[in-house]
Parts: structure tokens; C-alpha cells; sequence
């Protein structure tokens, strides 16, 4: 078999996304996911000016070589825009590897470790009251894992909280906008928040927070430490991922456990957190770390320390990356829990897909290959707007992390 040709596209039904078409001379095609937010454009030059030249000849059921060939054969390593690109491409061939062997790619990944995977939803409330009726609504969807945030006093507006609308999109139309930020204010409502949530709905739900990388060491310290009364099923990226050294200060002071590395893209991101026992769950997803072939390495690595997996899902990764990763979570061993916003209808018009939510869990059908098609007429009837991520500043002016 022979990869004849590739192309991207790009489409915006409600915000943007990429996705690659591999071509083969069986007739039979594969599809990955190339987005990433707000560089769309970047990843697509790789990926055009570069990568896809590169791929036309190659026997795409060479998974492993091809991607070393993406991977080592180019001298610029890593990075967000490369690893996106590379994924997108090794989806795509596992999708063919799928359709050609006519099995679903979570056999051939080991085949189904479970039947159905936990996901969890977001309840985003304006304050804390708004964000108790959230988490009320998603409870009686019947999710078991919540991630609780809420807009915080004394904060015009808090990343990450959806105001008005139903759906998840911290990308704004045009440049970036700029969000403001006051990490005492935050530190002091958290623990009330929590305890909220917990008075309200009791023990048994599993809640989880994202910090959005906004703490120094110490603050996330004393944030981790103020939680533990509430055993919260994770936090989330509590200090900048460049800072491993700062998730030791972390686990000196506090037990409850820690996601990180939605922002990282390789292995060598995590060599230091994995082996040095630092967190409990890898964030890092197939789409934005290198794909399938890359991902279930780091996952093996991370389960000989007892760690498992929670992979970033929000709806900026396409419904393609959903579908690979329900796959992968059926497969290993070592799966937590699953992120999981629903995408908006209109996606659903350009992605036909093949998966189920009920009762907390997502399940797919046995469909080869990763299951997902798109259709391309309706992909052209929603043109690409730039949209960005916001930046972030301190109260008085300061650059922040975001
Ligand atoms: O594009 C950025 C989003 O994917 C990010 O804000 C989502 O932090 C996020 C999460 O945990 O889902
Ligand atoms: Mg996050």
C-alpha cells in the first residue's frame, strides 16, 4: 500500500479546526486531527510545506518508522505546531491501518481493558451559587466526575467560565483579549467553594479543578494543602508545566492529586514528573503530543509509577482527536478518567461520529479505524475566522501567565 496524496482542511462550524486527509492507492483514506488553538495556520504551513511532499510513496502501515521519520529525521525538534502536525499525520495512518485490517483501533492497541470510559463534565457558574446549580445540571445528566469553576469575587472575569453561553470557548474572534488576575482573591474563595460543593452534593461525586497554571509553587502549596478536606479528584496545572521543580514543593505539603502537561508535546516533558513520582495523571493529548505511536509510550512509562492518565478534551480538540481517544482510553491499562464537553450541533454536521455518551461514561462503536468521518461540502460552507486565546495580567498591569 502507498500514500498517494494529503490534504488539509480547514473549517470554522463555531470555531476552528484542521484535519488531515491521508490518500492511498487502495482507495481507502485516513483522517487525523491537526488543530491547535489559535496556530491553526502554523501547523497547516508545516504541514503542507513539508510534511505532506514528504509522506506521498510511503507504505502508511509503517506506523512506527514514519513517525521517527517526522520526529528524529527533522532537526527542529518538538514544540506545539510540529507534534500537532506529526500527530495528525500518525491518526491518520492508524485510521488506514484500522479500515485496511477492518478492526476498530482500539484492537489494535490490546484490545478493550473495559467497555466504557468515566468522563468528566465542566460546571462553569458566574459565582458560587451559579456554580452549584451547574454542577446540580451536570449531576442530573448523570456525570459522576465534575471539574468545578466559578467566576471569582472581586474578579471581573475568571478564564475558563463560560458566562452566558452553553458551550465551552475561552478563544475569542480576532487578537487576544486580555484578562485580568488577582491570585490572593482566588486562594481565599477556592477552599469556600469547595466546601459548597461538598455540603451540597455530598462525598460520592469525584470533583476536579483547574488552576489554570496560575499559582507559584507556594501558593499551590497552600491551595493543594487547603483542599484536602474536600479530596478533590484532581487539581489541575498548578504551576506553569516549564516549572517541574515546583510541583516537589507541592507534594511536600499536600496528598491531593495532580494533572498536568495539557501544554506539553513530548515525553521529555514529563521524564522528571513521571520518574519522580510528582503527579498522578497525564493531560498531555493525542492531538497536541505527537499522536498514537508517541502517546502510548508515554503512557506505559507512566504506568510502571503507578500513574494514569486524564487527557485534555475540551472542545478546541476536534470530535477526530474524541474518537482516537476513547479508543486509546479502551485499550491501556492505566486509564483515570476522560475530559469530555460536548461539541456544539454544528460540529456534528461537518464530523460524523461514532461515539455515545450515557450515565457518565462514553462508549464507540466497532467501526475500523478511529470511526469518523467528515463531510467536506458542509467542512467548505464554514470558511476560517481567527480566533485567539486571551492573554493574561495581574491587577496593576503585570504580564501573567495565563
Ligand atoms: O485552548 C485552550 C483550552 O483547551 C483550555 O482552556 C482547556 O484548560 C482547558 C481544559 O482543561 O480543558
Ligand atoms: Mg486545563
Amino acid at each position: 500500500m502507498k500514500i498517494t496524496d494529503a490534504k488539509v482542511i480547514l473549517t470554522c462550524p463555531g470555531r476552528n479546526f484542521v484535519t488531515l486527509k491521508v490518500y492511498t492507492d487502495q482507495g481507502i483514506y485516513g483522517l487525523g486531527d491537526a488543530t491547535l488553538n489559535g496556530m491553526e495556520k502554523a501547523v497547516i504551513a508545516f504541514l503542507e510545506s513539508y510534511c505532506i511532499p514528504a509522506l506521498i510513496g510511503k507504505d502508511p502501515a509503517n506506523t512506527e518508522d514514519i513517525w521517527h521519520y517526522f520526529y528524529k529525521g527533522v532537526y527542529w525538534k518538538r514544540g506545539s505546531v510540529t507534534m500537532t502536525a506529526i500527530a495528525a499525520i500518525d491518526m491518520a495512518l492508524w485510521d488506514i491501518k484500522g479500515k485496511m485490517l477492518q478492526t476498530p483501533l482500539y484492537n489494535l492497541l490490546g484490545g478493550k481493558s473495559r467497555e466504557r470510559i468515566m468522563v468528566y463534565a465542566h460546571a462553569n457558574g458566574k459565582n458560587l451559587e451559579d456554580t452549584l446549580e451547574k454542577v446540580e445540571a451536570e449531576k442530573a445528566r448523570g456525570f459522576i466526575a465534575i471539574r468545578v469553576q466559578s467566576g471569582i469575587p472581586g474578579i471581573s472575569h475568571a478564564y475558563g467560565v463560560a458566562g452566558d453561553s452553553k458551550f465551552y470557548e475561552p478563544a475569542h474572534k480576532g487578537l487576544p483579549h486580555t484578562e485580568f488576575w488577582d491570585t490572593s482573591k482566588y486562594l481565599h474563595f477556592l477552599p469556600r467553594l469547595f466546601e459548597s460543593v461538598r455540603n451540597s452534593f455530598g462525598d460520592d461525586l469525584h470533583l476536579l479543578h483547574d488552576v489554570h497554571h496560575r499559582c507559584t509553587p507556594i501558593e499551590a502549596a497552600r491551595l493543594a494543602k487547603d483542599l484536602e478536606p474536600y479530596h478533590l479528584y484532581w487539581i489541575e496545572d498548578p504551576v506553569t508545566g516549564e516549572l517541574q521543580e515546583g510541583l516537589r514543593l507541592i507534594r511536600k505539603h499536600s496528598t491531593t492529586p495532580i494533572a498536568i502537561g495539557e501544554v506539553f508535546n513530548s515525553v521529555y516533558d514529563y521524564t522528571t514528573l513521571i520518574t519522580e513520582q510528582l503527579i498522578d495523571y497525564i493531560r498531555m493529548p493525542l492531538v497536541h503530543g505527537g499522536g498514537i505511536t508517541h502517546l502510548k509510550k508515554v503512557v506505559d512509562f507512566a504506568s510502571i509509577y503507578h500513574i494514569s492518565t486524564g487527557f485534555h478534551g475540551a472542545t478546541d480538540l476536534s470530535p477526530l482527536n474524541l474518537a482516537a481517544t476513547i479508543h486509546f482510553n479502551m485499550a491501556i491499562n492505566n486509564f483515570g478518567v476522560q475530559e469530555y464537553m460536548p461539541h456544539q450541533d454544528i460540529v456534528h454536521e461537518v464530523f460524523k461520529t461514532n461515539y455515545q455518551f450515557k450515565d457518565g461514561f462514553l462508549t464507540i462503536d466497532d467501526s475500523p479505524g478511529i470511526g469518523v468521518d467528515i463531510d467536506e461540502k458542509k467542512a467548505a460552507q464554514y470558511p476560517y475566522e481567527m480566533a485567539c486565546l486571551p492573554v493574561n495580567r495581574k491587577t496593576d498591569g503585570t504580564m501573567f501567565y495565563w
